[in-house]
């Protein structure tokens, strides 16, 4: 399947349960599911601006599931920005992140550096007392990995928009061009099912030249 090079891919990572879904879904649709089937995989469409073009932002939903590690790989390998996701109520969640990120860091390798991550520490609505892990701790281990760092929660919409806003805002060397703008110019969210075919789609070699672009949700 050819890549868009004007898609921008952003893969959210995370435990079951911490609420990837549920901050993708508030994003996208702007709802909070209470009843999300959890599938394997799935990506959202979002509309975005590049320097004034259209262009798409995916958003890689997964399972967070390690029982999938080809496309977990795979999901890596395409993503051009990262979000890692924990539960302020859950320290386990936050420490199984860690596997992830050096994951992530074994494969963008040197690239790593011009990538957007952002380290998410969802559910803060949650009373106070089920907190296992202050914003504090949470700001010391993205310092400690070299990435952003939030605090969101997909039930009262807080720091949602602004957490992909920041994450695009992160995003130093786009260049994107668009050639062809058809397919993109309908505005609207489409949900598909990833297909493992897209070899060969590496990191984003694409843009290293040129200033820093904006990109900005619509
Ligand atoms: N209180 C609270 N619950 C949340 C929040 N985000 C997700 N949840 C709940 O946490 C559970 C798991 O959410 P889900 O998005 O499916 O997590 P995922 O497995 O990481 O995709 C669901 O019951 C959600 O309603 C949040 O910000 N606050
Ligand atoms: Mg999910």
């Amino acid at each position: 399947m050819p890549e868009q090079s004007n898609d921008y891919r952003v893969v959210t990572f995370g435990s079951g349960g911490v609420g990837k879904s549920s901050l993708v879904l508030r994003f996208i649709k702007g709802t909070f599911p209470t009843n999300y089937i959890p599938t394997i995989e799935d990506t959202y469409r979002q509309v975005i601006t590049c320097n004034k073009n259209i262009c798409t932002l995916q958003v890689t939903d997964t399972t967070g599931s390690h029982c999938f590690p080809a496309m977990q790989q795979l999901s890596i390998s395409k993503g051009h920005a990262f979000i890692l996701v924990y539960s302020v109520c859950s320290r386990q969640s936050l420490e199984e992140l860690r596997p992830i990120w050096q994951l992530i860091k074994e494969i963008k390798g040197e690239t790593l550096t011009s990538i957007p991550v952002m380290l998410v520490g969802n559910k803060i609505d949650e009373p106070a007392e089920l907190r296992e892990v202050t914003h504090a701790e949470g700001q010391a281990v993205a310092a400690e990995w070299g990435v952003q760092f939030m605090e969101t929660s997909a039930k009262t919409n807080h720091n949602v928009t602004e957490l992909f806003q920041e994450l695009l805002n992160m995003e130093k060397n786009r260049n994107v061009s668009l050639t062809d703008s058809k397919s993109n110019k309908k505005k609207g969210k489409s949900k598909k099912k990833e297909q493992n075919g897209s070899a060969g789609a590496g990191p984003s070699g694409e843009g290293s030249g040129g200033g820093k672009e904006k990109c900005q949700v619509m």
